[in-house]
């Protein structure tokens, strides 16, 4: 026996030696509290204080009046073989709400449905329920795990699973204009065979799945055989603040038809005559442009930007009505933004297909592998980086066609280089078909290089500070 794995050995041993017994808690009730119910059983599993296992032996559906929660902080496993949990209250449906990990497996989550921007879940003084919450303590180290196989949430009116390592909760915004402070862990997300249909219809930026990790540590995800679809914002938002990375692989997942909870047909009417204008110096003051949208069915899906010269008068303003994306991921600070995603699927997202940020110190690294983005309202694959760092970018057999925007984008800012290669790749009929296949971008110091193999780029190659080899 060499060295190595006697010290592995070793370290599996003192690893079993060490672990606490793992609970075992049958559920015999369907019912919504009661001895045998779920409910009960989540109790019984805090109460052990070492990792439980709770299996729904129960035949039918668990329909509860308010939340499941489990208040342990160690690991609880939730095994079902295909009962719905479900409720008629707009309620979060099961809360890990010490951090503890969670593993599920062969369960439906079912929220009320029926939610819109016309039918809010978070006014008359309701809080908009998730399916599927984990909140990290603010103390908390180490990896936060949350594994779901088999699972399917729908219906809720925020997020479909969420998994919080941000103190200002519900209240952390996005990415780089995130705000909040987190705990030392990392958070680690895997999905297999999972379904996330129908949910955030009831809140603005309520995403399908959204991990929102601040302080040090990073967010690991891997998804397989998954589908995002229907949600009211992105269909997957990941928001990594401060030190750390993203680490992603999508396999075999599909993104469809996500982020129309601010309709753009419904808001239209909300908008000003002139949403958008640029001015000279004492042109215009603040007082002479539109003012943000007021009285709509949610004002908060109208996004405001104004900027203005040193004397105070008006430069440029612009109002949007802000709809969202298929996959979005916003990485700030120290750390790099690393997603795969390979045999995945992209299409009808009402923003962006795939809408990569990443900002601060740290690069991106974006490998598209027989992946297809098509029917999306703006680019199908977006990547953005600034400040130090630069951009590897690989598609491979991808595809991006009929989009709103462009086929594919790299752009990179401030030091750092863009690296881009792409082979066995089809890209038609995006925007306007203006040199919109691809974009390359690379600005301020550093080197830009675009590879093109065995490629149909039908709609154009627009590079810019990077030299281009067919
Ligand atoms: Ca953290
Ligand atoms: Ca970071
Ligand atoms: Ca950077
Ligand atoms: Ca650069």
């Amino acid at each position: 026996m060499n060295r190595f794995s006697a010290l592995a050995l070793a370290a599996l041993f003192s690893g079993v030696a060490a672990a606490q017994p793992t609970s075992s808690i049958t559920v015999t009730s369907v019912e919504d509290s009661g001895e045998g119910s779920l409910r009960a059983a989540l109790e019984q599993a805090a109460a052990t204080a070492g990792p439980a296992r709770v299996v729904i032996a129960a035949a039918g559906d668990i329909v509860i009046s308010e939340s499941l929660v489990y208040t342990g902080e160690a690991p609880l496993e939730l095994v079902g073989n295909g009962q719905r949990v479900r409720t008629h209250e707009n309620v979060d449906l099961l809360v890990s709400a010490n951090g503890g990990n969670l593993a599920v497996s062969d369960l439906a989550f079912e929220g009320p449905g029926q939610f819109s921007i016309l039918n809010r879940g978070d006014v008359d003084g309701a809080t908009a329920g998730k399916g599927i919450f984990i909140d990290v303590r603010d103390d908390q180290t180490g990896l936060v795990e949350l594994v779901l196989d088999n699972v399917i949430v729908k219906g809720v009116a925020n997020h479909g699973i969420h998994v919080s390592d941000c103190t200002l909760a519900d209240d952390c915004g996005g990415g780089a204009g995130g705000g909040g402070e987190g705990s030392p862990a990392s958070i680690s997300v895997r999905l297999n065979n999972v379904t996330v249909d129908g949910v955030g219809n009831g809140k603005f930026d309520a995403d399908g799945l959204r991990v929102d990790e601040r302080g040090e540590g990073d967010i690991h995800l891997h998804t397989i055989g998954s589908e995002f679809a229907r949600v009211g914002a992105d269909g997957l938002e990941l928001d990594e603040g401060q030190a750390g990375s993203i680490h992603a692989t999508t396999l075999r997942t599909a993104f469809i038809d996500n982020g129309a909870y601010c309709d753009p047909a419904m808001l239209e009417s909300f908008m000003p005559a002139e949403p958008e204008g640029e001015f000279d110096d004492g042109e215009r003051q603040p007082s002479e442009i539109p003012q943000a949208v007021s009285g709509s069915p949610d004002d908060g899906c109208f996004e405001y930007n104004v900027d203005t010269y040193d004397s105070g008068a008006v430069e440029e303003y612009e109002i949007a009505i802000d709809v969202d994306d298929g996959i979005d991921f916003d990485e700030a600070d120290d750390g790099d933004l690393n997603l795969t995603m390979i045999n995945s699927l992209i299409s009808g997202n009402y923003d962006e297909g795939v809408d990569m940020d990443e900002a601060g110190a740290g690069g991106g690294n974006l490998n598209y592998i027989n992946t297809v983005a098509y029917g999306n309202a703006d680019d199908g694959f977006k990547m953005s980086e600034e400040d130090a760092g630069g951009i590897n970018g690989m598609m491979l057999g991808a595809v991006s066609r009929d989009n709103g925007g462009k086929g594919a984008v790299f752009e990179e800012e401030d030091g750092g280089d863009v690296r881009v290669h792409v082979a066995d790749t089809h890209t038609a009929n995006n925007d306007d078909s203006d040199d919109t296949g691809l974009e390359v971008v690379q600005d301020d110091a550093g080197e830009g290089e675009l590879i093109v193999e065995a490629s149909t780029i039908e709609d154009g190659i627009d590079a810019e500070g990077v030299t281009v080899t067919q």
